[in-house]
């Protein structure tokens, strides 16, 4: 069987952008491939941090990957920090990793923004390196992720490629070493519908666990109220009727694309039931599209959570952190 890793960090709330963009893609997954899906705690560290959040987010975002159908008697799903063969393999990684190629990285551009480059972490910069660790250890073949994470499995590519021609190949086998590749070339897979999911606040910018204003996220355990409040208040344009692909209305594109995605129906099938509706007639439709898509996975996840006391009681980073504190 071929084999999919990826993961979410543990740094907030799961958003529609993570479910969409990734988890409800893995749930398909789980069937047909040998799947591993990991909570990337030592991700989360890279960004200033409360040590006492990062354990309950731990677990509560593995309660979520079940809450959402990751069957556990399919697929392996783990505390990234509990291996510790991830770290010692990206120590490995970086040492043959050209800085040029870390300073290209969008993501640390964008994260690095708000402290400023010379502050950021170090972590936050090798990042890509933990990233690419995760994957070649388990000599994956595909990485289901969202759009935003493409440049970083490009650069795993990249990694594991110069890796394998560095210390892999025929001039190793001469003296003695393993020869061929070390690594597997990994492919991304990014989905068609649910790759970028926006803002609900600004149709150009991602869905984002950072953004400073919860209205701009639907988070998945979001109550139904409060979904019905971000809907309603969430940004939309003046022009008439609703569509799809229209470069001036990326928010009309976005909050269609998500409702085709959580009702299950065909882009067509979306086209015409909202060509000619308006704002006050789309928007109660969404929320409760997504209600009904939701709610469901909320109902599970307080089982999981309840049923599970022992479940994941322990984090590795945050335990140690913690007792910092004392
Ligand atoms: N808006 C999005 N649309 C589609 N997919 C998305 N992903 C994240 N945002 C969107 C995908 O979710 C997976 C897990 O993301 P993560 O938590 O590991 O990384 P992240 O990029 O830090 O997530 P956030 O929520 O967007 O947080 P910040 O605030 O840090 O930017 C990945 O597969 C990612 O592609």
């Amino acid at each position: 069987k071929k084999r999919v890793v990826s993961g979410v960090q543990p740094t907030g709330s799961v958003h529609l952008g993570n479910y969409l963009g990734a988890i409800k893609n893995w749930v398909a997954l789980q069937d047909t491939y040998e799947t591993l899906f990991i909570i990337v705690d030592h991700h989360a560290i890279t960004l200033p941090y409360d040590t006492r959040q990062l354990g309950k987010a731990t677990t509560d975002t593995a309660a979520l990957y079940l809450a959402c159908g990751i069957d556990v008697s399919k697929a392996s799903v783990f505390v990234q920090s509990h291996v510790p063969a991830h770290v010692e393999l990206m120590w490995l990684l970086c040492s043959s990793t050209p800085i040029g190629w870390l300073q290209k990285m969008i993501q640390f551009k964008e994260k690095s923004r708000k402290e400023g480059v010379e502050n950021a972490s170090v972590g936050l910069f090798t990042y890509p390196d933990l990233m690419t660790a995760d994957i070649l250890l388990y000599q994956s073949d595909f990485v289901p992720v969202g759009e935003d994470q493409k440049q970083h499995i490009e650069l795993a590519r990249e990694i594991a490629q110069r890796v394998n021609h560095l210390y892999g190949g025929k001039k190793w086998k001469k003296l003695g070493g393993r020869g061929g590749s070390l690594f597997k070339i990994p492919e991304p897979l990014i989905p068609q519908a649910g790759a970028r999911v926006m803002s609900l606040t600004d149709g150009l910018s991602k869905m984002s666990k950072s953004a400073p204003s919860d209205q701009s996220r639907i988070n998945l355990l979001d109550s139904k109220d409060l979904i019905v409040d971000k809907i309603k208040r969430c940004k939309t344009d003046s022009f008439a009727g609703l569509e799809f692909d229209n470069a001036e209305r990326p928010e009309c594109n976005n909050l269609l694309s998500i409702y085709q995605i959580v009702s299950g129906k065909k882009k067509e099938e979306v086209m015409e039931e909202c060509k000619d509706m308006s704002w006050g007639t789309f928007k109660p439709l969404l929320a409760d599209a997504l209600i009904e898509h939701l709610s469901p996975i909320q109902v599970r996840e307080v089982k999981i959570l309840n049923q599970s006391n022992t479940f994941l009681r322990v984090c590795p980073i945050s335990s140690m952190f913690c007792s910092f504190h004392k």
